[in-house]
């Protein structure tokens, strides 16, 4: 059964923004700095124009899992602060390896073929299919976090090549990792360039002392509000980004299966391998005392997506994002809707066959 959204005239008076605004002398340098309102700009104010607030207030309860009810038949009773539905968020169990990996975009190690892979991402808004494959594995040892995408890709194309630039103009796969207090924001395209920022919820910004951290002071010109993209109503509140962070130590490659801007053949995709250091997740870890690395059986709230600038064609109701499990909003900054990721001590090679 099909979901029926209202439809709210654009431009709507009583307009909530639905994104920060960054003040127009600042749109220099770094990357145009930043690009700050990142998706916002590109997610929410391109793709979701500003609405009234009854219809917001609207779009938001008929994406409640309430509405949902007759495709997702939630538990009994049961009412989500959040749009995506508990019992709908992914779990998967990451394996720890024992031999090295060679971070150069091949996905050829034998750990990485015993891994189990996600399934093949969804809509972030409808849940349905994806016009092409994409699949996920996670991995770990003492030392990193792996991270592993395929993405089926009949025209591999990239354009950006310096650091920061806004990747999601291109196509991409992403990456959130998400700590009780901060999340993550990692984002990379075919030619092996990548976009990070740094969330951090106000709530116990300054209790914690994420505030006295140079990259995440609020005297620092490349930190600012934040309030989501699409979901603008968190009840956590508010939260600031910085793109004032490097994730330390971190490795990234992309192998093309293919030819690389070149429309004129069919290319197989890409493969995206990354090696995240525990050591760099101090300040992820930190709000919920998670141990670096983790201890088996831990958990931690990691998302992978992939964002397309092209889409579906119609009928198909493609939003042009891509994830492991749906939000049911254009908003990839809910960590709450984030997979659960188990991190299991035992040897990769025990795990189950991939799905
Ligand atoms: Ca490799
Ligand atoms: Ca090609």
């Amino acid at each position: 059964m099909s979901r029926v959204r209202p439809v709210c005239p654009a431009n709507a008076p009583i307009a909530p923004r639905l994104e920060t605004g960054i003040a127009p002398g600042l749109k220099t340098g770094y990357a145009n700095s930043m690009i700050i309102h990142e998706r916002a700009i590109r997610r929410g104010a391109t793709r979701f124009p500003r609405f009234s607030l009854p219809c917001l207030l609207a779009f938001i309860f008929f994406s409640s899992p309430l509405v949902h009810s007759a495709e997702t038949a939630p538990r009994q009773g049961t009412v989500s602060k959040f749009p995506c539905e508990e019992a709908e968020i992914a779990h998967y169990t990451a394996y720890h390896i024992t031999k090295p990996i060679r971070i150069d975009g091949r996905l050829d190690e034998a750990s990485w073929k015993a891994a189990p892979r996600s399934p093949r991402f969804i809509d972030v808004l409808s849940g349905k299919p994806t016009l092409h494959d994409t699949q996920a594995a996670i991995m770990w040892d003492d030392q990193n976090l792996y991270i592993g995408f395929w993405v089926e890709e009949p025209n591999v194309a990239a354009t950006f090549t310096e650091r920061n630039s806004p990747i999601y103009e291109n196509n991409d796969v992403e990456v959130f990792i998400a700590g009780r207090d901060t999340y993550y924001e990692f984002e990379i395209n075919a030619l092996n360039t990548i976009y990070e920022a740094f969330f951090l919820w106000e709530d116990t910004y300054e209790k914690e002392g994420y505030s006295v951290v140079p990259q995440f002071k609020r005297s620092n010109p490349k930190v600012r509000p934040f309030n989501g993209v699409g979901f603008t109503t968190h009840p956590r509140g508010g939260r600031l980004g910085s793109w004032d962070w490097a994730f330390p130590g971190l490795k990234t490659a992309v192998h093309v299966d293919g030819t690389l801007n070149n429309a004129k053949d069919k290319d197989r995709g890409w493969t995206v391998e990354l090696a995240f250091p525990w050591q760099g997740m101090k300040w992820l870890a930190k709000g919920d005392q998670q141990a670096l690395p983790p201890r088996n059986d831990d958990v931690w709230r990691m998302d992978l997506s992939r964002f397309n600038q092209y889409k579906a064609p119609s009928p198909a109701k493609d939003s042009g994002g891509w994830f492991w499990s749906r939000h049911g909003i254009w908003d990839s900054h809910i960590p709450e809707c984030f997979p659960y990721i188990r991190f299991s001590t035992n040897d990769v090679a025990t795990a189950a066959k991939p799905r």
